[in-house]
């Protein structure tokens, strides 16, 4: 599946943190209800077996909406399962490596905070870039801080897509107009909702207002 701006308008990036008896695909079923456009599938304390059954199910969620599906972090289930793509951080597998192994046709995220990184991420074959932690967030407490600064240079450096990301609500997305970002992805703002297709619902609304421009 090609990647479009469309598909980073709004980021969804799963959490089982908040599941409340609820299913993690029926979350992400609601989530895309409300007008999530690509999912990311982020769960740093499941084993393989479960990370890759959860995977399959919210695959074949995503595959129901047309919605780009990707894996955070584990490129070899990525491979094995035919996600749509893979989201590399900085500590992970190198971006280059990556798309030797997934090929040209899949979707590479990688996450930057500086503009060197996101040039480099570009060279590497990033098809898009993931800018953050933009605001405070509690969700990963190792997240360095991107200033709005450092998020219009990462912008400006690069051609590819950028969607900002990190304590992102709808209470405050308005800050992040005109920085360049094609979307912003979310966590909490969208699974930590007790009304999550509503939150993605209000989300998409704000981030088609300030982010969609022709281009
Ligand atoms: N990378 C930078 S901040 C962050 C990640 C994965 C967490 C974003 O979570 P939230 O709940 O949207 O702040
Ligand atoms: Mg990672």
């Amino acid at each position: 599946m090609r990647l479009s701006a469309e598909s980073l308008r709004l980021y969804a990036v799963t959490d089982r943190t908040w599941l409340n008896g609820r299913t993690l695909a029926d979350c992400v079923k609601d989530s895309i209800a409300g007008g999530a456009t690509m999912i990311q599938i982020r769960e740093k304390s499941l084993g393989y077996e479960s990370f890759k059954s959860q995977a399959l199910e919210i695959q074949a969620v995503c595959r129901e909406s047309h919605i780009p599906f990707i894996v955070n972090d584990d490129v070899k289930l990525a491979r094995e399962i035919s996600a749509d793509g893979v989201h590399v951080g900085q500590d992970d597998m190198r971006a280059s490596d990556v798309r030797k192994i997934i090929g040209p046709g899949k979707i590479l995220g990688v996450s930057v905070r500086n503009a060197d990184e996101a040039r480099l991420a570009q060279s590497h074959g990033a098809d898009y870039l993931g800018a953050g932690a933009v605001f405070h967030t509690g969700t990963k407490l190792d997240a360095a801080d991107v200033s709005h600064e450092a998020l219009c240079e990462i912008c400006e450096a690069v051609k590819i897509p950028v969607v900002a990301i990190g304590g992102i609500s709808a209470k405050n997305i308005h800050l992040l107009a005109g920085s360049g970002i094609e979307g912003v992805a979310v966590i909490s703002a969208i699974f930590a909702q007790y009304d999550i297709r509503g939150a993605a619902r209000e989300l998409l609304r704000l981030s088609e207002k300030y982010f969609a421009h022709e281009s």
